[in-house]
């Protein structure tokens, strides 16, 4: 099935991490006129797309889309197309093979023929400038890109942009802001029609306007600090067994639990770019969203390969999301080693996402932390490269700390900027209940959750939180027969979404500061 993922198809393929052949045959009664495209929303891991025989492309990395020109291939009648989908992960993958989640192999994402004209609009950027200016960037693909007359239009607001583009069919055009404009904000997720134009070809989107910024431990969402009351969500649609495959239902349910009933504001997208959907979603319904490339744990990092793979894929998930209000940061990775090779990739990485977009903060998941005596000082030269420092802690659940001294535990952060923990969090079986909380318990988890939400109060300037995780996930590392059985199990919700006792803590905390 497209979208889906083969893991779920046969109890054979549960863990099957291989290569698999789709075959689709399209009939055509008259090849389209213009150019046109397979656009595939993601294929995890490795993708090579045949078009009647003949090879169109390959692409790599497993959640971002990408598109083949496939014209000359087309042809009236019957046309097959291949799709060879290789899940398999390398050491100089990204992620490598070690992950703490399952790998869904599949075209995991819808999967289209586009058609467009000879010269055609092939992506734009519209933002709200930190000066009150609305700034557009078209770049037009095809057969004539040069000196083209270009327009942006928001009807709404009966403003209109004109611009016309360079040798390279580029084209960056602004002006003030309408007066009128109502900024988005997870109060008001207000969202305009936006249309752009040039060569014949016409495209549409909804867009919301606001900006972020950062003064020195505040994050700023429209010049006002706001506090980020959030959670971290995978791509696992509710219900047993799970799919990777997200429609917008899928989205909903997990959005509504974050938003409606948890009192969120703020989700991370954990550990690598999610369906388009879900960001769409969250642009509607008021969400600020970390969207995340998945260097985790330890890549290739001296791998120029590697760097490459990660640069592409980094590209692709700005260049979809860009027009999307709800992303504020762009997260270059997690839980990564603190080498020399790491700053430089890293490095690499966050000059590249600043040439897409400098409207956003740069961030990143880290566990480097210089404890002593129960003081954790955030010690990574990672956090001089980025805007907002993020750290993920677990003491309480790894580690031998008992639950009695978290709430004892300090926290300081020498980089001036702002500070997030990222995740902490504890596992808990839902429906299994032991006074004496034993571990895996929903009582353990509970007091974990009071625990270390008592030291994150102290913490002196905390800009936010997203804990880990909102629901419990497949995972082949999580063997615990009695209670894990392939789940992670550290979801404030079962997989059938019941809400564990924890839920609860981290809603009445969320309740009461987000009065304030
Ligand atoms: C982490 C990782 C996350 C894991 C989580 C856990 O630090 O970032 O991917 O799933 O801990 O449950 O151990």
């Amino acid at each position: 099935e497209i979208p889906g993922d083969w893991n779920g198809r046969d109890a054979t393929l549960t863990w099957f991490e291989g290569l698999v052949w789709f075959r689709k045959v399209l009939e055509l009664d008259a090849v389209p006129e213009g150019r046109s495209f397979l656009h595939v929303g993601a294929a995890n891991y490795r993708a090579l797309v045949h078009v009647n025989g003949e090879k169109v492309g390959e692409h790599e990395g497993g959640f971002t889309p990408f598109a083949f020109d496939v014209t000359d291939q087309l042809k009236a009648g019957r046309n097959s197309i291949v799709i060879g989908v290789d899940a398999t992960h390398e050491n100089t993958s990204v992620p490598t093979p070690i992950t703490d989640w399952k790998t869904y192999g599949g075209l995991t994402r819808p999967v289209h023929l586009v058609t467009v004209p000879d010269t055609y609009v092939h992506d734009w950027f519209l933002r709200l400038g930190s000066d009150s200016d609305l700034v557009a960037t078209v770049r037009l693909g095809g057969a004539d890109v040069a000196n083209r007359k270009v327009r942006v239009e928001i009807e709404a607001l009966d403003f209109t942009l004109d611009g016309t583009s360079d040798a390279a069919g580029t084209v960056t055009v602004k002006a003030v802001a309408p007066a009128d404009l109502q900024r988005w904000s997870p109060g008001a997720p207000t969202l305009y029609d936006v249309t752009v134009s040039a060569a014949g070809d016409v495209v549409s989107d909804r867009v919301g306007f606001r900006t972020v910024a950062t003064d020195g431990h505040r994050i700023l969402l429209n010049g006002e600090p706001v506090f980020l009351r959030g959670i971290s969500i995978h791509v696992e649609t509710l219900g047993e067994p799970p799919s990777r495959a997200f429609d917008e239902a899928s989205a909903r349910a997990l959005l509504e639990i974050a938003k409606n009933d948890l009192h969120c504001n703020f989700v991370r997208l954990a550990h690598y770019p999610h369906a388009a959907v879900m960001t769409r979603v969250a642009d509607e319904m008021g969400l600020l969203v970390w969207s995340e490339i998945p260097v985790y744990w330890d890549v290739a990092f001296d791998n120029p390969g590697t760097l490459q793979t990660a640069l592409h894929m980094q590209e692709e998930n700005i260049v979809r999301d860009r027009n999307r209000a709800s992303v504020i940061f762009w997260s270059v990775g997690n839980e990564t080693p603190q080498t020399d090779e790491r700053l430089a990739f890293f490095d690499a990485m966050i000059k590249a996402a600043l040439e897409l977009d400098d409207t956003r903060l740069m961030t990143a998941a880290l566990h480097n932390v210089r404890g002593e005596g129960g003081v954790y000082v955030v010690d990574d030269p990672l956090a001089e490269l980025i805007d907002v420092v993020a750290v993920n802690t677990y003491q309480g659940w790894y580690g031998r700390a008992p639950l009695t001294r978290v709430p004892g535990l300090e926290w300081q952060n020498p980089s001036g900027k702002p500070f997030l923990f990222s995740e902490f969090g504890a596992g808990a079986m839902y429906g299994f209940h032991d006074p004496e909380m034993e571990k895996f318990s929903e009582e353990f988890q509970e007091a974990y959750y009071k625990v270390t939400i008592e030291m994150a109060r102290k913490v002196p300037d905390l800009a936010g939180l997203s804990p880990w995780i909102l629901k419990d996930f497949q995972s082949p590392r999580r063997m615990h027969h009695a209670y894990q059985d392939y789940w992670n199990r550290t979801g404030l919700v079962s997989p059938r979404g019941e809400k564990k006792k924890a839920f609860f803590v981290l809603r009445d905390w969320y309740k009461e500061i987000e009065k304030q």
